[in-house]
């Protein structure tokens, strides 16, 4: 395997596993808050992001590289509102588009076609992430201070449910 893709993979393996870890620490905050909708909906988003992480092991594996699992930053614990989490969670996935962006480039660069092929699927995912996460700041702001808004809102973020991809689906 290429060796600058190779490293370039193991520290998109990191990120992928940090952007679930920050995730999970929004659920638990949420949790802690009484909000179990909103906790439920960063959950199954911590999930993808594992899934997502998993995509870039099995590529490496596959195309004969070795996987380097690396220290994962520590993340916030806390957030002030839900409005705020979200508004972070929108700012981190831009930050992921870019990696992306990064990787895609290098890849070209490299003369990688499967790594292209590979990045390709990334690209529409995080078109789908930001929409996503900016479509909740959207909701948030319109619901504002209003409680039985909010309350609203986390019942209906609790119904979001996690599907595993099947074996060989694209998935997530
Ligand atoms: Fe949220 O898309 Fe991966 O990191």
């Amino acid at each position: 395997m290429n060796e600058k893709i190779e490293k370039a993979f193991n520290d998109q393996i990191n990120a992928e596993l940090h952007s679930a870890y920050l995730y999970l620490s929004m659920a638990a905050d949420f949790d802690g808050k009484s909000l179990g909708g909103f906790a439920g909906w960063m959950r199954a988003q911590a999930q993808e992001e594992v899934i997502h992480a998993m995509k870039f092991y099995d590529f490496i594996n596959d195309r004969g590289g070795k996987v380097k699992l690396q220290p994962i930053k520590e993340v916030p614990t806390e957030w002030k509102s839900p409005l705020e989490a979200f508004k972070a969670a929108y700012d981190h996935e831009c930050y992921i588009s870019g990696r992306i962006n990064d990787l895609m480039k290098l890849a070209r660069d490299e003369n990688d076609n499967p790594a292209i092929n590979f990045l390709d699927w990334f690209v529409n995912e995080q078109v789908e992430e930001e929409a996503t996460a900016d479509e909740k700041v959207q909701e948030l702001k319109l619901v504002g201070d209003s409680g039985p808004g909010l309350f609203m809102m986390d019942r209906e973020m609790g119904q979001r449910v996690f599907t595993p991809p099947a074996d060989g689906e694209e998935g997530a």
